[in-house]
């Protein structure tokens, strides 16, 4: 067999082409990744915690008026024994997605992705109970900016909350870990500050 046959076809012009082609990120495909409904539906999953004998679930579920999904919390005071009181705790015509929370003595704190008024802007979303769970202060829109944010996380120690995300509304479209603290148990929160990997921390 004559191996020069087999290796010239590899480095023709039509070859390199394909090989381009193939490799190239479609567009449609990219915007469509960065739906958090459809590329993160593992996150899309119940999330608990737990102080002594109360026990938290949340979830989203799109069993709602308007089908559009919303956070529900669950709360047992006996160990997970029984639950009751089911909450909702988005409650908006838009879809709510990706919740995580955390408990702190007796303050829970929830997050989750909102798509603001179904325009396709996913803000992150905030709500705090100082009464372990009794009674919930309204949402606060922690984003609020015009570019992609998901993916929240949430951390909490005595007064403290902090939530990170992912977020691509700079200048440039890069996304970039952003950082926002609040130092009154999630009443009020510092202004967001950008965490860039590779100019190291910078503030909008
Ligand atoms: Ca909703
Ligand atoms: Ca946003």
């Amino acid at each position: 067999m004559n191996i020069q046959k087999l290796i010239l076809p590899i480095f023709s012009p039509i070859f390199i082409i394909i090989l381009i082609s193939s490799v190239m990120v479609n567009p449609l495909q990219l915007a469509s990744s960065l739906d958090p409904s459809q590329t993160s539906p593992s996150r899309n999953r119940p999330a608990i915690t737990l102080n002594e004998d109360n026990v938290f679930v949340l979830w989203p579920d799109n069993k709602t008026s308007t089908g559009k999904s919303d956070i529900f919390l669950a709360k047992s005071a006996d160990g997970g024994a029984s639950f009751k009181d089911i909450l909702n705790l988005s409650n908006t015509t838009s879809r709510s997605a990706n919740p995580e929370l955390i408990i702190s003595g007796a303050n829970i704190y929830v997050t989750w992705l909102e798509d603001f008024n179904n325009s396709g802007n996913w803000e992150i979303y905030f709500k705090a109970s100082n009464d372990n769970g009794t009674t919930f202060n309204k949402p606060i829109n922690i984003s609020n900016n015009t570019g992609l944010s998901e993916d929240p996380e949430i951390a909490a120690d005595e007064e403290n909350v902090i939530l990170t995300w992912w977020d691509n509304s700079t200048s440039n479209g890069d996304r970039h870990v952003m950082y926002r603290a609040s130092t009154d148990n999630g009443i009020t929160f510092n202004p967001i500050i950008t965490l860039n990997a590779t100019t190291g921390i910078t503030s909008p």
